[in-house]
C-alpha cells in the first residue's frame, strides 16, 4: 500500500484540536504530512501551534506551506500598511498574545516563517493554501493568489493535471470536486469547529 500523504490546514492556533487529530491519525515514520498554512491567529495558543508542527517533524516527513496569515504576518513585519491592517484585524491580537508581544513572534519562530513554501506539488496532488488562477499557465500565477484566491478558483475548471487539495475558504464540510478538495472547516474561526485532516490516495476525512 502506498505511504500516507496527510494534508492539514487552517489550524489557526487551536492546539488542542490539533493534538486530537493528530493522535486520531496515529502518525507513523514513513507517512508525509503537508501542513497548508494558517497556523497562527484567530485561535489562543499560535506559539503552541507552531512549536507542535516542528515537533512533528521528528516523526515523520512535513512539508510546511505558507498560509494568507503567515504572509500577512510578514508584510506586516516589514512595515506594509496594508497587511498590518489585515494581520491586526484578523486574529493578530491572540498571535502576538501568544508570544507575548508582536516582536516577540519573529525571535521564537522567524526562521520557520521565512522558510515556508508556497506550495507543494506531487504526480498526482498540488498542496496550496487557497488555490491558483484557472487558465493562467502555473508559472504566470501571481503569487498572492496562492493564499488569497476564492470563488475564481473554487467555482471553476482549473487545467492542471493534479488534484488541487487547498484551504483558505471554509465549509461547514469538505468540499470534494473532480479537480479538488478544499479541507478548511473553519478550525479557529468558529468554537464548535473541526479541524479537518485529508489522508491521501484513499481521499478519507479525519476530523478533530
Ligand atoms: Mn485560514
Amino acid at each position: 500500500m502506498a505511504n500516507r500523504i496527510i494534508a492539514i490546514t487552517d489550524i489557526h492556533g487551536e492546539i488542542d484540536k490539533l493534538n486530537s487529530l493528530l493522535d486520531k491519525l496515529a502518525i507513523q515514520p514513513d507517512d508525509t504530512i503537508v501542513f497548508m498554512g494558517d497556523y497562527i491567529d484567530r485561535g489562543p495558543d499560535a506559539k503552541g501551534v507552531i512549536d507542535k508542527v516542528i515537533a512533528m517533524g521528528e516523526v515523520c516527513k512535513c512539508v510546511y506551506l505558507k498560509g494568507s496569515h503567515e504572509y500577512a504576518y510578514l508584510k506586516a513585519r516589514e512595515g506594509e500598511r496594508y497587511y498590518t491592517h489585515l494581520f491586526w484585524t484578523y486574529g493578530g491580537v491572540q498571535t502576538a498574545e501568544s508570544y507575548g508581544n508582536f516582536e516577540n513572534i519573529y525571535k521564537v519562530h522567524g526562521e520557520f516563517l521565512d522558510n515556508l513554501l508556497p506550495y507543494y506539488m506531487t504526480d498526482d496532488y498540488l498542496f496550496i493554501h487557497a488555490g491558483i488562477r484557472p487558465q493562467v499557465p502555473f508559472n504566470a500565477q501571481d503569487e498572492r493568489d496562492f493564499y488569497y484566491i476564492r470563488g475564481e478558483f473554487i467555482y471553476k475548471k482549473h487545467n492542471l493535471p493534479q488534484k488541487i487539495i487547498f484551504g483558505h475558504t471554509d465549509f461547514k464540510e469538505p468540499q470534494v470536486q473532480a479537480d479538488k478538495i478544499c479541507i478548511d472547516t473553519g478550525c479557529g474561526k468558529y468554537p464548535d469547529a473541526v479541524l479537518t485532516a485529508l489522508i491521501l490516495p484513499e481521499e478519507r476525512f479525519v476530523h478533530s
